[in-house]
């Protein structure tokens, strides 16, 4: 092998190496999909009121509902599209949200919440 093949195949592994390091540092993932993990997000019942009473998601995250007040509440879509069952003192209701939702406590009308959808 001559001097000149030794010192190319050398200089052809180094730019491999380069290029690894160049991606690596510019956070380049092979076949990553977009997507983060769901994130559950906690809305407390608590002094007749959601807490917090308006909340930003993204798309597929999960809310879930924690009455800490000794009275029932419930969760309702604000067009009566669904609800959940009674919530008693610590109980809990989940809802994966893949929309904007606006919503009320059917027992306690003036109690109202929302969640936004927001992709970024
Ligand atoms: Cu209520």
């Amino acid at each position: 092998m001559s001097l000149f093949y030794k010192s190319a195949t050398l200089f052809s592994c180094f730019l491999v190496v380069l290029l690894g390091v160049f991606l690596v540092s510019t956070g380049f993932k092979p076949e990553t999909p977009n997507t983060e993990a769901p994130v559950t997000h906690v809305v407390t019942i608590h002094q007749m009121k959601f807490d917090p009473e308006n909340l930003v998601v993204k798309k597929g995250d999960i809310v879930q509902w924690v009455n800490k007040d000794i009275v029932p509440h419930d969760v309702t879509e604000i067009n009566k599209k669904w609800t959940s069952k009674i919530l008693e003192k610590d109980a809990k209701y989940k809802k994966v949200i893949t929309e904007n939702l606006n919503y009320f406590c059917s027992l306690h009308v003036i109690m109202k919440g929302s969640v936004t959808v927001k992709n970024h």
